[in-house]
């Protein structure tokens, strides 16, 4: 689709970062920047502030290969498939070895902009099952995703099922934030919550207070809060999220060693992100009869 006939909004560029087609926006209130592969927000700032959304100083942006950052969107399964319930292994296909599914590395279609006022432009995204994604997921499907950008960070996920049979999946929108020193930063709302730790043989464990970090923390808390905080005391803010639809949330911080095997990833960098992930992994896997449409949102909010 060409993109000339976006030119009437004014908060709208294009661009191209290495192989990759970016989409620059600008309004009366905030910044963005994301990319057609993988519908992957890699920037957004409310003006006269710090940025709330990391991305790696190496991160690639190379066609077929996930952006280390931003928002990547994990679907139709979360983290190894074999770590997935039967229901969700059950409904993919072949070439399925990698993490986190295909989505993030797929071409995903601009579908169109809206600008309700000067403070805030909408970004419309769609991805449709074809040949190639149905060989890892046998099924027919329409993914959509909006991005609202404004004084708040807003993103609505859709998934479609547009086949004649039911499927499962699991999935996560995968958020890298930047808070400055995780050594002066801590997340609250999982306090008694139950969750899986992924570094301990995925044994069930319990939340006692905030989560802190001193070490790599990789963690799946089921029946999640709708809303968490991270304070961010080296940056003298807290950074809100705020969900519907999503029953998991990951908490990912890489830690030292984790850094060093990581290639688009800087050996410090682990100081100043903190991935916390709106999901509905493992058991909180979602199933779709012909038909029927999910939906799960995230409002990003700096206080
Ligand atoms: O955030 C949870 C997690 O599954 C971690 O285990 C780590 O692998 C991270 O995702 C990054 O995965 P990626 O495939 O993007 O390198």
């Amino acid at each position: 689709m060409s993109i000339e006939k976006f030119n009437k909004f004014k908060s709208v560029s294009f661009f191209k970062r290495d192989e990759l087609s970016g989409i620059k926006i600008k309004n009366a209130c905030a910044e963005a920047e994301l990319f057609t592969q993988g519908a992957h927000l890699t920037h957004f700032k409310v003006n006269e502030k710090q940025p709330i959304i990391w991305c790696s100083r190496k991160a690639r942006f190379k066609k077929n290969s996930a952006i280390r950052g931003g928002i990547p969107l994990c679907w139709p399964w979360f983290g190894n498939l074999n770590k997935n319930p039967d229901s969700v292994q059950a409904s993919m296909g072949s070439s399925t070895s990698f993490a986190h599914g295909f989505v993030r590395n797929f071409d995903w279609k601009l579908i169109d902009f809206n600008e309700p006022s000067p403070k805030q432009t909408i970004v419309k995204m769609a991805l449709f099952s074809n040949k190639e994604t149905k060989q890892m997921f046998p099924h027919t499907f329409k993914l959509l995703i909006e991005f609202s950008i404004s004084d708040q960070l807003g993103i609505s996920f859709s998934v479609i099922n547009t086949g004649t049979e039911s499927f499962s999946y699991s999935s996560a929108l995968h958020s890298y934030f930047a808070i400055g020193d995780i050594n002066q930063s801590s997340i609250s709302g999982f306090d008694q919550r139950v969750y899986i730790d992924a570094l301990d043989n995925w044994q069930q464990k319990k939340q006692l207070g905030a989560v802190n970090f001193n070490s790599e923390v990789d963690r799946i808390y089921l029946d999640a809060p709708d809303k968490c905080r991270i304070g961010c005391v080296h940056q003298n803010r807290i950074i809100q999220l705020a969900t519907t639809g999503s029953r998991s949330t990951v908490i990912w911080n890489p830690w030292i060693e984790k850094s060093k095997r990581l290639s688009d990833f800087d050996d410090t960098e682990y100081q100043e992100m903190v991935c916390i992930e709106t999901a509905n992994a493992l058991q909180d896997f979602v199933t779709l009869n012909a038909g029927e449409k999910s939906n799960l949102t995230l409002t990003v909010s700096e206080m």
